[in-house]
C-alpha cells in the first residue's frame, strides 16, 4: 500500500473497448497523459493520479482489493466476477456512477429456426457463455435445467460448431449474432462502462485527491449529457416552454424590444431531439439555438 502520498491509482482497461474512451474522459478532466510508452503504470504529470492498464477482467480485482482507489469497468464483468455470486463479500467495492459509454447487454441466443416462446423453452439446452455466474442465475431463477459450456471467446460460433444449442453473449448492435444465424431472446442485463470505488480505507491525503477527481468526471459526464438552449418565446408560452426541455433547470428570462417577447436560457440536462424543437417551434418559440457546454460545476 501507498504511505505518506497522495497519489491514487486509476485501473484502466490496457486495449480494448473500453481502453479509449476512459483515457478521453480523464483527459477532459485535465490530466496530463503521455501514453506513448507501453508501460503498467503510468503517471500523470500535473496530476497525482497513477494509471494501472490491465485486461478489464482484473479490474474488479485491483479495486476490490485496493491496489487501485478506483476503476473503470463495465457493469457485466462486476456482475460476472462478483454480484451475481451468492456467497461473495459484495461490500469490496462502490459502484459510483455510470460513465456514459460501453453499452451493451447480455444476452440469450438462439439458431433462427428454433421456436422459442418462453425462458422454459431452453429447459434441457446446451448454452455456451462465458458468462457462467451471469447465466447460473438466470437459469436459477427461472427454474431452467441447462448445461453451461463455458467458453473463452467466439461464443456465437457454438451453434454452428454444434457444441452447444444456444449461447448467453454481449450484444450491442446484434450484428455478430445475424450474421452467425442466431436471434436474440431475452435479455439478462443491461450494461455499459462505470466507475467503481475500492470499499478499504482510504488515507486522508490521497482521498482529498480522489473527492476533487471526482468532482471534474462529475463535472465532465454532466457536461457531455447537457445542452445549452436559447430561444425567443411569447411570454405567454414560458409555463409550456419549461415542460418541454428535459431536465431544464429555473431558465434565465431576459426582455427583448418587442415587450410581447423575452429571451429565454436555460440549461438542459438531457439531450434535445428535433422532435421537442418542433414542439417548441409549436408553442410560439422563435430562433432557437442548442449548444453543447465543455464543463459544469455543479
Ligand atoms: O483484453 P481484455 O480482457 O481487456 O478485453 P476483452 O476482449 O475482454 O473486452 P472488450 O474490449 O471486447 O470489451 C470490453 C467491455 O466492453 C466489455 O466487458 C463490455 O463491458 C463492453 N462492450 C460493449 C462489449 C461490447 N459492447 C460488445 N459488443 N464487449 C464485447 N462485445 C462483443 C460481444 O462479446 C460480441 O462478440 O461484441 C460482439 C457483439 O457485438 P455486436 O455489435 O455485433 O452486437
Ligand atoms: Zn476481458
Amino acid at each position: 500500500m501507498k504511505t505518506n502520498s497522495n497519489r491514487i491509482r486509476i485501473a484502466i482497461q490496457k486495449s480494448g473497448r473500453l481502453a479509449e474512451k476512459s483515457i478521453h474522459i480523464l483527459n477532459k478532466c485535465g490530466l496530463d497523459l503521455d501514453l506513448r510508452k507501453d508501460r503498467l503504470l503510468h503517471s500523470c504529470t500535473n496530476f497525482p493520479v497513477d494509471l494501472m492498464f490491465v485486461r478489464d477482467d482484473d479490474i474488479p480485482e485491483y479495486v476490490a482489493d485496493g491496489v487501485c482507489e478506483i476503476g473503470v469497468v463495465g457493469i457485466n464483468i462486476l456482475e460476472e466476477k462478483y454480484l451475481s455470486i451468492p456467497d461473495l463479500d459484495k461490500k469490496c467495492f462502490e459502484i459510483l456512477f455510470k460513465m456514459g459509454f460501453g453499452h451493451c447487454r447480455l444476452s440469450l441466443a438462439v439458431p433462427d429456426d428454433f421456436n422459442y416462446i418462453s425462458p422454459q423453452s431452453l429447459n434441457g439446452l446446451r448454452i455456451a457463455s462465458s458468462y457462467p455466474s451471469c447465466l447460473r442465475r438466470f437459469l436459477s431463477e427461472n427454474k431452467i435445467q441447462c448445461e453451461i459450456i463455458e467458453l473463452s471467446g467466439s461464443v456465437e460460433i457454438a451453434p454452428n460448431l454444434k457444441i452447444a444449442d444456444a449461447i448467453c453473449d454481449l450484444v450491442s448492435t446484434g450484428a455478430t449474432l445475424r450474421s452467425n444465424g442466431l436471434k436474440e431472446v431475452t435479455t439478462l442485463l443491461s450494461s455499459e462502462a462505470c466507475l467503481v470505488k475500492t470499499c478499504k480505507p482510504i488515507n486522508p491525503e490521497p482521498q482529498l485527491t480522489l473527492d476533487y477527481l471526482l468532482r471534474r468526471l462529475k463535472g465532465v459526464l454532466m457536461a457531455q449529457r447537457s445542452k445549452y438552449i436559447m430561444m425567443n418565446a411569447p411570454k405567454s408560452s414560458i409555463e409550456q416552454i419549461k415542460k418541454l426541455i428535459p431536465g431544464m433547470e429555473e431558465p434565465t428570462i431576459m426582455s427583448l424590444t418587442d415587450s410581447e417577447k423575452v429571451a429565454l436560457h436555460a440549461v438542459a440536462s438531457e439531450d434535445i431531439f428535433w422532435e421537442t424543437l418542433e414542439k417548441l417551434k409549436a408553442v410560439g418559440a422563435s430562433s432557437i439555438l442548442v449548444l453543447p457546454i465543455e464543463k459544469v460545476i455543479a
